[in-house]
């Protein structure tokens, strides 16, 4: 039985201590990040997790002074870690502890104090805690964003408004909730909710770790998903600070083609297309001079900065062996020369016969675009089932290339 004097004395006693859990990068096949998270470490005894303590925390009115602690710690462990491939670091926090201002002062003089980037460092709150909170949370942890620190929604799909949630926070990234991840291969249905959290963190422009990956079948779900980074098992255990620095290599996973982006990017396009097209159907029907065909109700103009082109920057850019890589990033920017012209146009009043051939073109370049990314995609499952066949065959031949599991 742990009581609220034990945690009081090994607070005190500094027995406590942070772990960290690598993240990876499905489409770079490398870390990118980690999450810190606490044990106790009694000198005496084996490491408890946070299941079995936390509770008594929270029923003993100490969750504040764990959360300083676990905050104290974490600047001393990023002055040792420093700007390397754990980095951003993500560390958990229970949100009522915001709701005395100590907690973000800690946390931004900490930044300011140990020199980072308040980029490498985000916190993680859970839904369940963000739906009871007063404004006086809102506004510390709004403050933490402002100053630049990442926020994720941690064990997302396990509370009961995650949306609404979503809709109201600063978010800038989800941790699918490992309940989910570990119940995806069961049925049609929860694969479904898996993809639709996937896809709706897309739309929204923020980041998705999926956490508890613990099998490669996981895995494979997830990069056709269009997944872009996980944690779990798989790749490592929570490690001690030390271990984590000393580890050479996590279990590399061999499939980090992110194949499942190329679908986002053949949506994201449709998408795209049907908003230009509506736009210019319905200002083209108007007055030449009505003040309404100078809105910007167009979809992005620029090709660098609209979601097609930040994927052929980013994750898409690991498929760029492909020879259609470099068709379909022409015909991208193609098809935004073409919606550049066609708003130029609106603007200075063309009707429906001015902007048809302009349209038309703009078909021909959709067409040509979707066509090179459907090869691509191909192009990708070719190369991911051809490394699943070739490491079957090395695992019948030597045992499992790759474990379902990892201590
Ligand atoms: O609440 P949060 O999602 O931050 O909790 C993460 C917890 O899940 C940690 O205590 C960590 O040790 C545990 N964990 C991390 N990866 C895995 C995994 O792959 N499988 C299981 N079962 N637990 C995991
Ligand atoms: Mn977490």
């Amino acid at each position: 039985m742990i009581t609220a004097q034990d945690i009081d004395a090994g607070l005190g006693a500094r027995h406590f201590q942070l772990y960290y859990q690598p993240k990876f990068s499905m489409a770079h096949g490398e870390v990118c990040g980690s999450e810190a998270l606490v044990r106790w470490c009694p000198p005496d005894g084996d490491v408890i997790d946070p299941g079995a303590f936390l509770p008594v925390v929270q029923r003993a009115g100490l969750s504040s002074r764990l959360s300083a602690y676990i905050v104290e710690q974490l600047f001393e462990d990023m002055a040792v870690l420093g700007p390397t491939r754990f980095s951003p670091v993500s560390f958990n926090t229970v949100a009522s502890d915001f709701e005395d201002d100590a907690l973000c002062a800690q946390i931004l003089a900490g930044v300011a104090a140990a020199g980072i980037a308040p980029e490498s460092l985000e916190v993680e709150i859970t839904e369940q805690h963000a739906l009871s909170c007063s404004p006086r949370v809102f506004a510390n942890i709004a403050r933490l964003r402002e100053a630049g620190l990442g926020l994720a929604m941690d064990d997302y799909g396990l509370g009961y408004s995650s949306v609404d949630t979503l809709s109201k926070w600063p978010f800038t990234s989800i941790k699918l909730d490992q309940g989910l991840v570990q119940r995806m291969l069961d049925s049609e249905k929860n694969a479904g909710i898996v993809r639709s959290a996937i896809r709706m963190a897309h739309e929204l422009d923020i980041g998705l770790v999926a956490e508890g990956v613990e099998t490669a079948a996981q895995y494979h779900f997830l990069v056709d998903a269009g997944c872009m980074k996980m944690q779990g098992y798989l790749i490592s255990r929570p490690l001690p600070l030390a271990a984590l620095i000393t580890h050479e290599r996590f279990v590399p996973c061999p499939v980090t083609l992110a194949v499942g982006l190329v679908q986002m990017a053949i949506v994201d396009h449709i998408q795209w297309r049907r908003k230009m097209v509506a736009y210019t159907l319905r200002h083209a029907g108007e007055p030449a001079d009505s003040p309404l065909r100078a809105e910007p109700d167009h979809p992005v103009l620029s090709c660098e900065k609209c979601q097609i082109g930040r994927w052929y920057r980013n994750g898409g850019a690991t498929l760029a062996g492909s020879p259609v890589f470099a068709t379909s990033d022409r015909a991208h920017q193609r098809l935004h020369a073409i919606g550049a012209e066609i708003v130029e146009c609106i603007r200075a009043g063309a009707g429906i016969e001015q902007v048809r051939p302009m349209l038309g073109l703009l078909q021909q370049t959709s067409l040509d675009l979707l066509g090179s990314l459907l090869v691509l995609e191909d192009h990708g499952l070719a190369t991911i089932y051809g490394e699943k066949a070739a490491q079957a065959a090395a695992a019948r031949a030597c045992g499992p290339a790759m474990p379902e599991r990892v201590a």
